[in-house]
């Protein structure tokens, strides 16, 4: 195949737009696709101050190096999950490629600042590991934007996670989920940070082979976590599907956001007010959050109190 643009030999085929394209003018089509993902939504503009999510993955350093090089006021947010050897090398991905650009780079570490990591989660809770990880990422994207006078957060959503996640808020008809779909989440007055993808117009592919091609060193492994998630089966029947029907993904994703999403928008409206114990906004007593830190606090002061007992009785007995 030829690229488009110059008619040299391609190195990537695009085959839901039927194209190629050389190695440089698909990083020409990849800045093109944000840009217009960016201003087509108006997402930011050259002034506002971007917060980047960054997980030392292909999809969040490539919109961060995107964003850099595109001249947007940016900084990346990286949180420190306490994922084992995960963890480890992803805030070093991250780190690196900041250092490489002398970007700003922002850490939030889990363990440090609030007495847990994800890791001990399974121990210490009945919640699943990602769900608590995804409430504290949501939590502290919003919480590190409005306390740091950032105008938007931006995460490194491709077309095949918001794909895959409208097809599974679709089989579960999830209104307040479909209601909040989409690439722009306008700023609320109770607090909620505005928060854009300017990636969901771009595949999964076409991430990985824009960070390669830019020399991204970014980490390979999934989180341990993700092993067996729905989502990853979503996403291989939208394959699938894709692989004969190229432009099936967008088709789904652009057709729900023009002439579907309108009908949740409003239906589950919900009011937010300040949690007494953070001034974060939630919907209940204390929010989703400060309720989880409660939970792992009560859980390691009765752990700390049975193997006190337990010192008790050892030193007891052995004194008999
Ligand atoms: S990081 Fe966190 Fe994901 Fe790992 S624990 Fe689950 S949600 S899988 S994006
Ligand atoms: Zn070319
Ligand atoms: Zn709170």
């Amino acid at each position: 195949m030829r690229c488009r643009k110059c008619g040299e030999k391609a190195a990537i085929e695009i085959r839901r737009h039927n194209t190629a394209f050389c190695a440089p003018h698909f990083v020409d089509h990849f800045r093109d696709q944000v840009e217009r993902a960016i201003r087509g939504q108006r997402m930011f503009g050259p002034d506002q101050r971007v917060l980047v999510a960054v997980s030392g993955g292909k999809d969040s350093l490539a919109l961060w190096d995107v964003l850099l090089d595109l001249g947007y006021r940016t900084s990346g947010l990286y949180i420190g999950l306490g994922i084992g050897a995960y963890s480890a090398e992803s805030q070093q991905k991250c780190e690196t490629f900041a250092a490489a650009r002398g970007a700003d780079l922002l850490v939030v570490d889990l363990a440090g600042e609030y007495g847990f990591d994800i890791g001990e989660i399974p121990t210490l809770t009945r919640r699943a590991p990602c769900s608590a990880c995804g409430l504290s990422k949501r939590y502290l994207f919003n919480k590190v934007a409005r306390e740091r006078g950032f105008d938007v957060v931006a995460t490194g959503h491709n077309l095949d996670d918001e794909a895959a996640t409208l097809l599974g808020n679709v089989l579960h008809w999830q209104a307040g989920y479909l209601a909040r779909q989409s690439p722009l989440l306008e700023e609320s007055a109770a607090g909620l940070a505005r928060k854009v993808k300017p990636l969901y117009r771009l595949g999964e592919l076409e991430t990985a082979a824009y960070a390669v091609l830019r020399g991204i060193d970014y980490i390979v492994e999934e989180c341990p976590n993700s092993v067996g998630a729905t989502s990853l089966r979503y996403k291989e029947a939208l394959n699938l599907l894709e692989a004969t029907s190229p432009g099936t993904k967008m088709m789904f994703l652009q057709g729900f956001l023009d002439r579907a999403r309108a009908l949740f928008v409003g239906q589950e409206q919900v009011a937010l007010h300040d949690c007494p114990q953070c001034g974060q906004p939630t919907t209940g007593d204390a929010c989703a959050f400060c309720r989880l830190i409660g939970e792992v606090q009560r859980r390691k002061a009765e752990r700390a109190e049975r193997r006190a007992r337990r010192a008790v009785a050892a030193a007891a007995s052995a004194q008999r």
